[in-house]
């Protein structure tokens, strides 16, 4: 992408209603727009970095064999009466009545109209395991939506729901679940600790949260520091096998980890002092374990393969997708902007000309660009008349990982220079070695 003809309208000054770094970058990077109160459209910028972190909750889901649809977000209010979760569900549920009078609701989540679609269509037992899951707009009337995308009203969240025969087979799919999500949160350049967390209106009392730590989250957590060593890293995990999924579990919550909710200073004080954390964190997303609660109420059962019917063992497991960026960026910038990890970034990297319209240096960025995507890399590419400080401080704004700076000096040596936006380290090279470089950052072959 040229910046002359992309649409990033970066803002100067910091905007006074934002009181935390990620809100204030993400509309200073313009990325966001405010709409209404924790409502956001998505520019340019923040839309490239959103889909980035579907794509990969979309892969990783269908690694582990959980098959993706689509949902309203507008619902209908019967199949909550059927539950009961619609007065319970109080004012933060969006309540809207059609032309007709028919009460409907924006869904803040999806438990009911999943198991709608389940009960019509499966009976039996053979059908079962089976993992939907959807990414879809939730809304919430959150009484304080705040720091922009982190706690909005309306948010993109994915989530997913099992089906399952026995609760063997459901806690099953929960630890499935949770490896899935280690491996997801990882390659987005975080590091979420699962902590045993409380089930609220969802439901049930098996349930974790996957906490970032971030002075700024807005859960208290309680953990032992040795759960911070644990990283999931590449390993391949059998996600059909039991005792896989469960090994890794267990090594994941078997530290004390908790919020506040489920906090038991008791069992907290056993932690050798000099391992006792008390900190913040940002809920990322969260699983939960609810056995019959919604197939009771909704009628949803199959037959066993002794014929008996029998209602289904349930859970959800949510992401919150949009919360995300939010997330990413308080774990990751510095006082000049945004650091992307590679994993989500909005491009591979930048293209700084330094003098604009000299032909070898004009030349020389697009062959850098035209290489880059010849392997699968789009790089954005500062072809505007501006001052080098000026480009510089742009692109560390917006975050791209990596810049490479070209100038008709350093052309006439045969090199450009290739700057990480994490260490601030410039390295002088020929454009073929940045190019390969940047190749094998990303893993693609130059
Ligand atoms: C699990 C999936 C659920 O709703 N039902 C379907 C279950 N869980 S949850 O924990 O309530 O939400 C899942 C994740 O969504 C994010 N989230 C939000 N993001 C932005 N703004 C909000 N107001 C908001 N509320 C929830 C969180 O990341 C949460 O873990």
């Amino acid at each position: 992408m040229r910046l002359s003809r992309y649409f990033l309208p970066v803002l100067k000054e910091t905007p006074s209603e934002a009181t935390i770094a990620s809100h204030r970058l993400m509309l200073r990077a313009g990325m966001i727009k405010q709409a209404s109160a924790g409502i956001y459209s998505w520019l340019p910028l923040g839309y490239r970095v959103l889909r980035n972190i579907e794509q990969i909750v979309h892969e990783e889901q269908q690694r582990v064999g959980h098959i993706p649809m689509l949902m309203p977000t507008l619902q209908s209010a019967d199949l909550w009466r059927e539950s009961g979760r619609y007065d319970d569900y109080g004012q933060e549920m969006l309540r809207i009545s059609d032309r007709h009078g028919r009460d409907m609701l924006y869904g803040p989540t999806n438990e009911e109209l999943i198991t709608d679609i389940f009960r019509s269509h499966v009976g039996s037992y053979k059908d079962l395991p089976l993992t939907l899951y959807h990414i879809q707009w939730k809304f919430r009337d959150e009484i304080r939506p705040r720091f922009g995308v982190m706690r909005g009203r309306e948010f993109l969240m994915k989530d997913g729901y099992n089906f399952d025969l026995t609760r063997e087979d459901a806690l099953h799919a929960y630890n499935r679940h949770l490896v899935s999500y280690l491996r997801s949160y990882e390659r987005m350049g975080l590091q979420a600790i699962p902590m045993r967390a409380d089930g609220g209106p969802i439901g049930g009392d098996y349930t974790h949260e996957f906490l970032v730590l971030a002075d700024t989250g807005e859960s208290e957590v309680f953990y032992d520091s040795e759960i911070t060593d644990l990283t999931f890293g590449d390993r391949d995990v059998d996600f059909d096998s039991v005792t896989a999924c469960q090994a890794v579990l267990e090594e994941f919550t078997s530290r004390y980890a908790r919020t506040d909710e489920t906090h038991d200073p008791d069992l907290f004080a056993k932690i050798p002092q000099e391992r006792q954390r008390a900190a913040r964190g940002i809920e990322v997303g969260q699983i939960f374990y609810f056995g019959t609660k919604y197939s009771e109420a909704l009628g949803a059962s199959v037959s066993d393969s002794q014929g008996n019917k029998v209602p289904v063992h349930m859970g959800s497991h949510g992401i919150g997708v949009s919360r995300l960026l939010g997330a990413i960026i308080e774990a990751s910038h510095d006082d000049k902007g945004i650091i992307w990890p590679e994993g989500v970034t909005p491009f591979a990297c930048g293209i700084v000309n330094l003098k604009q319209g000299d032909d070898a240096a004009d030349t020389a960025c697009q062959s850098l660009y035209d290489s880059l995507a010849a392997l699968g890399l789009e790089a954005l590419y500062d072809d505007r008349k501006e001052r080098a400080g000026a480009k510089f401080a742009t692109m560390d704004l917006i975050g791209l990982p990596w810049r490479i700076t070209v100038g008709p000096r350093g052309l006439k040596n045969g090199v450009v220079e290739l700057t990480s936006r994490r260490t601030g380290e410039s390295e002088e090279l020929p454009p073929e070695a940045a190019v390969a470089r940047i190749a094998q950052i990303y893993g693609k072959a130059s």
